[in-house]
């Protein structure tokens, strides 16, 4: 039998969970007591119906993560948890997490990442939690862990419990009176059943094998040495009867290879390259946890994310779990451009626009209203789960290739002469320092709220836009009424052209900034989105004064 022993601690400043839970340097998570303070606070909260619950616990496989699974271990066991779900390896995608907890209606369950953010020791680690819907905490919730985190003077764990998380099985441990369970499951088994059940595998499998009617459909798919590795081996290579040609970084590592596994232009240029000069059809990419993704097409065709949600909201009677669910309504983050607005309003569904964070769709799922919708982050999904999703995405998008037989850039192509087009950018000021970029956010509201904005006019580049609205964005939740406040500065110009300024709340140091512009053209939609947009651009450098700020005359990355 083992014992549970209370060992006390001070709080530490600052752990307070961002866009998507706290992520810090991994030299911070290790200082004494950090990680037990913020595993015990999250345990806290829920401390109504903790005992006797289980809980899911994994990670995408970046340094630390073992340990403090380890630290997850003995903690709950500590604080009358009465099971643990454990991924082997302490792996499981944020996306299987969510399955998870759903499927085995759990109270929810500890995701160990730091996502798109580099890994290794001297790089990012991060704690998040999600609630028995599978999704993030609502931000009431991070609010009472960080509360919790102030004040914290204890914490209670059973040091004497070890457990070997490397094989698939069950281990039963006394603890006082009663019996603490860790199961440790298979990393992908339950996703892969429930992909398969989501889509019509035989129809993928034809469609990148070829048949009589058609050469094979070539695919690159690349993890990014991130968690997604064993999952893209399972469904592409053994399921999807796919060639090891067709996969790349496919073994997660805890440092992602040294690379940034953040799927984008930049991050992911060699993907880029490789289908820009092989004869790829397809290629796609995920970040560290798995719930982003990117797709190209042939010869590197870029599709923004903006654009994917807005294509696949249009196509989703290609698959099979929409034809038996019903496609309810569409949303997006706000600073996601609204080519899936037009989607919507043509299929005559609700539309909902919701402050940047997957946390702030789980409601409208939960009360049945919203099936699919995305961030112009490179996040994709559906309520399937409660977190976005980067492989739904990547055979969301070959169950649509697969139906219509056309090529990505047909597809889009297609789209826009439907639609029109909503031209997108993202710049991205990556680790600027703090005060600046603060005061620059200050300096810029102050602007945009002062008299006679509204309706003033601005010039660059020969085109001329007059202000029609500017705010903070906030947000009303429509199901239970919380409001989120300050969510980006927004200011929307008279043809529906928009300018979009926040700082990232996913960051471990510095101030990240973002600059989001779009604007939409009915007719004129073949043009080169940079070129398109360069006024614009120029516009809300003059306005924001974002260069002197931050002292960059460039952009970390462009989108
Ligand atoms: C970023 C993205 C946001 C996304 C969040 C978490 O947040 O902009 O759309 O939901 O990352 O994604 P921020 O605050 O840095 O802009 V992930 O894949 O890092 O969990
Ligand atoms: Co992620």
């Amino acid at each position: 039998m083992s014992s549970i022993v209370t060992v006390s601690t001070n709080p530490y400043e600052g752990q307070k969970p961002g866009t998507s839970g706290l992520r810090k340097k991994v030299k911070v998570f290790m200082q004494e007591n950090y990680t037990e303070n913020f595993i015990q606070s999250i345990l806290d909260a829920n401390k109504e119906a903790l005992v006797g619950s289980t809980l899911v616990v994994g990670g995408d496989g970046r340094y630390l993560v073992k340990e403090v699974v380890d630290k997850i271990i003995k903690i709950s066991a500590g604080n009358g948890v009465a099971k643990l779900l454990v991924g082997q390896n302490g792996i499981l995608s944020t996306p299987a997490v969510s399955h998870i907890i759903r499927k085995y209606q759990t109270l929810g369950g500890i995701v160990l990442t730091a996502s798109h953010n580099p890994g290794g020791i001297n790089n990012d680690f991060g704690i998040k939690f999600n609630c028995s819907n599978g999704g993030p905490a609502p931000d009431g919730t991070t609010n009472d862990i960080y509360r919790l985190t102030t004040d914290i003077t204890e914490y209670k764990i059973v040091p004497d419990i070890h457990c070997n998380i490397d094989e698939v099985g069950v281990s039963r441990f006394k603890v006082g009176e009663g019996e603490f369970v860790v199961e440790v499951i298979d990393s992908v088994k339950d996703y892969v059943e429930y992909m398969k059940s989501i889509f019509d595998f035989p129809k993928i499998k034809t469609l990148l094998q070829g048949s009589e009617l058609r050469k094979p459909f070539k695919v690159l798919i690349d993890s990014m040495n991130g968690v997604t590795g064993p999952y893209v081996r399972r469904i592409f290579l053994e399921e999807l009867g796919a060639s090891m040609g067709s996969v790349r970084r496919v073994t997660p590592l805890e440092d992602f290879g040294g690379a940034h596994p953040d799927p984008n232009l930049t991050y992911a240029a060699d993907l880029v390259n490789e289908v820009k000069n092989g004869d790829f059809d397809f290629g796609a990419a995920f970040d560290g946890d798995g719930d982003r993704n990117m797709i190209i097409g042939r010869k590197a065709f870029f599709v923004t994310p903006s654009d994917s949600l807005a294509v696949l909201a249009s196509q989703l009677e290609h698959i099979p779990y929409f034809r038996s669910s019903g496609v309810k309504g569409f949303a997006r983050s706000m600073p996601t451009a609204a080519a899936v607005d037009r989607v919507a309003e043509a299929l005559g569904k609700e539309m909902f626009q919701v402050p940047t964070g997957w946390k702030y769709f789980g409601n409208l799922m939960d009360a049945g209203r919203l099936s699919l919708c995305g961030e112009e982050s490179f996040g994709t999904g559906s309520d399937h789960v409660r977190e976005k999703d980067g492989l739904w995405a990547a055979l969301a998008w070959l169950s649509v290739l697969a139906a219509t037989g056309k090529s990505v850039e047909e597809m889009l192509v297609a789209h826009w002469q439907q639609y029109g087009r909503n031209y997108f950018t993202r710049y991205d000021y990556e680790e600027c320092p703090s005060d600046p970029c603060n005061e620059m956010m200050q300096e810029l509201e102050k602007t945009m709220t002062s008299p006679g904005f509204v309706g003033s006019q601005h010039s660059a580049a020969g085109k001329s836009y007059t202000v029609a609205l500017a705010d903070n964005f906030s947000y009303m939740d429509p199901v239970d009424r919380s409001v989120a406040m300050k969510q980006g500065l927004r200011i929307v110009f008279e043809d529906g052209s928009r300018i979009v300024v926040r700082l990232s709340g996913t960051g471990s140091s510095g101030a990240t900034v973002r600059l989001y512009i779009d604007s939409y053209e009915a007719k004129d939609v073949l043009g080169d989105a940079q070129q398109m947009l360069q006024p614009l651009i120029q516009v809300a450098l003059d306005i924001s004064k974002l260069q002197q700020y931050t002292g960059r005359d460039a952009p970390t990355v462009i989108t």
